[in-house]
């Protein structure tokens, strides 16, 4: 924490909750009381609210052209309707961030069989102008391809991808002039089930990222149960309750190029679920990363790491298993971080209507509270359905704000429920008072016609400081929204290269003020997005900048200006003081 923050000019310091002091980025409109017991209140004042979150749609001007192939059957086979992961991260290493985007497969062949089949990567050219680059660049790919998950797990900086998929498991080694090479085999990665996500961490410390590939259900193309109503000849996909569930698979970097399933040994294959993301934080604050997976239809999972190279399930005990109703839902994508600045990472869930968004706020101590309804989440996301969700901040006020890409599992819900199948995507601002609203009209978003949105990931695609949102949508076009946010708050990208710790830097919080972030690149539904550590700064000019890396060394930068990237190099060995301030931006 920032005890003797040097950039107090620019905000002022305020006793936290835990009774450490931090730095208060204000907010146009606002007042701020402290109140003796540590809670924190806000009233609105009579001035101008912050401006409007808003988006332009610019997919198809920009050339980001991805139609995601998801292959509709009569026989409604399940992977066409759970397809639609993606990913950003800057594959060349030009400083600006790229597009991938996995796609579908021929059913019930499960193979590529056309370009239109083949997974995409977009180079960024600036300027929000995309090339495909996907035959140069070796990652057309092979099968029905769910999931994306970025990062450099060689640590030769240049970040590698990982591709789950029906039955058929890709890694692809960056060779860093622009191609990649797919090294599944040599790195000894499996292609036994059906997997939707997967993520990279390092859980064991050894300054390696390790893979966690999530599982969904048992199920082959043979499947052929007729679920529906045969009367009217109403044929669904199946609900997950018809598929045997599976185990996740774990596999540890044994920093030679190959891996070691360590499923077993470390716990995680005990249990067996229907995982559909992943996401990743140190939510009780012990200094190792735990991993939380979303479920569909049954409790999700929180593995906490014990730090022996093994996990315990904790997500019951811990309250972050299921809703306050207690009946689980049809959890989907999932984001792992702080929206109320507390410091502690919380839990932002995607589910299908009438079921509502869950959001798990941590409450310290290693518990979690439902905060679904007193968020206003309960009533806003009540009629929705979701898949990808990031807690991001959108506006740059200095509050994460959630965007969801939505949609229904079921093309024929309208033929069953009062639900809709296709919906736009939607936009929640984060009020700064532990409230969200709805901001979906205002933004933009509802501007499209609706979609089978599925995939979403975030990055600052024109280094413009705002961050940008790609979605997929199954037999659709992706879209691209250019944040247009006004109001000129500042900002501050926080990159990370790792010496100790992983080259990536993943695992380490950042904190800026009262402002928390993780260093992951796991979000939304079977989604990656590896663009930094990204702040709104509101109206702050300076802030102190604090490093927590996942080798346990703190670093702090203080004083930085705002409306920069700063990239952080971890200390190396050599450096015996195990707090480094650098002075004045590092900006590239
Ligand atoms: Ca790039
Ligand atoms: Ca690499
Ligand atoms: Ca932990
Ligand atoms: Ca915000």
């Amino acid at each position: 924490m920032l005890r003797d923050s040097t950039a107090a000019a620019s905000g002022k310091q305020y006793r936290g909750p835990r009774g450490d002091t931090f730095l208060r980025v204000p907010r146009p409109g606002l007042a701020f009381f402290v109140l003796a017991g540590g809670a924190l209140l806000l009233t609105i004042a009579a001035a101008p609210s912050p401006p409007a979150i808003r988006f332009r749609e610019a997919a198809a001007a920009g050339g980001l052209v991805f139609r995601l192939a998801n292959h509709p059957t009569p026989q409604k086979h399940l992977p066409e309707t759970v397809a639609g992961g993606l990913a950003i991260f800057d594959y060349d290493g030009d400083g600006r961030p790229d597009v991938f985007f996995t796609n579908g497969a021929a059913l019930p062949s499960l193979e590529k069989e056309s370009p239109q089949d083949w997974n995409r990567l977009f180079h960024n050219e600036g300027g929000m102008r995309f090339t495909d680059v996907t035959e140069r660049a070796g990652v057309r790919g092979r099968g029905y391809s769910m999931g994306a998950a970025a990062g450099d797990y060689d640590n030769d900086g240049h970040v590698d991808l990982f591709v789950a998929g029906v039955n058929r498991n890709v890694l692809y080694r960056n060779r860093g002039d622009g191609t990649f090479e797919d090294v599944t085999e040599r790195a000894g990665i499996k292609s036994a089930v059906w997997s939707v996500a997967a993520g990279w961490f390092d859980y064991d410390g050894d300054g390696r990222l390790d893979l966690f590939v999530v599982n969904y259900v048992q199920w082959s193309p043979a499947f052929d149960r007729f679920c529906g109503d045969p009367v009217r000849k109403l044929r669904v996909y199946c609900h997950p309750r018809y598929f045997e569930g599976l185990p996740n698979t774990l596999y540890r970097n044994r920093g030679d190029g190959t891996f070691e399933d360590v499923s077993e040994r470390s716990g995680i294959a005990r249990h067996v679920g229907k995982g559909m993301s992943v996401a990743f934080a140190d939510y009780d604050e012990d200094g190792r990363v735990d991993a939380y997976v979303t479920n569909d239809g049954v409790p999700n999972f929180l593995f906490r790491n014990r730090g022996d190279g093994t996990f315990e399930e904790t997500a019951l005990r811990a309250g972050a298993a299921l809703p306050d109703r207690g009946a689980p839902v049809s959890s989907m994508g999932a984001d792992f971080r702080d929206y109320d600045n507390d410091g502690r990472p919380d839990v932002a869930t995607t589910a299908l209507a009438g079921e509502t968004f869950p959001l798990f706020h941590n409450e310290g101590k290693g518990q979690f509270r439902d905060a679904t309804a007193p968020t206003g989440l309960g009533a806003l996301t009540a009629r929705l359905s979701g898949w990808g969700v990031v807690l991001a901040d959108l506006d740059n006020d200095g509050w994460k704000d959630l965007f969801t890409a939505n949609a229904h599992v079921n093309d024929q819900i309208e033929s069953f429920e009062a639900a809709r199948y296709r919906l736009s995507n939607a936009v929640f601002a984060n009020r700064g008072d532990g409230t969200f609203a709805d901001a979906s009209d205002a933004s933009g978003v509802g501007s499209r016609p609706p979609g089978a949105h599925r995939g979403v990931a975030v990055a600052d695609l024109d280094g413009d400081g705002r961050l940008d949102v790609v979605t997929s949508a199954l037999g659709e076009p992706a879209e691209l929204w250019v944040n247009e946010t006004g109001g000129g708050s500042g900002w501050l990208r926080v990159e990370l290269v790792g010496t100790r710790s992983n080259r990536d830097g993943i695992g380490a919080v950042v904190r800026v003020g009262a402002q928390a972030n993780e260093m992951t690149t796991a979000v939304g539904y079977a989604s990656s997005s590896h663009a930094g550590v990204h702040f709104g700064l509101g109206r702050a000019e300076r802030v102190d900048v604090e490093v927590a890396w996942p080798s346990g060394l703190r670093q702090r930068a203080a004083g930085v200006s705002a409306n920069q990237v700063l990239r952080l190099t971890e200390p190396g060995d050599g450096t015996s003081d195990r707090t480094l301030i650098l002075k004045g931006p590092a900006a590239h």
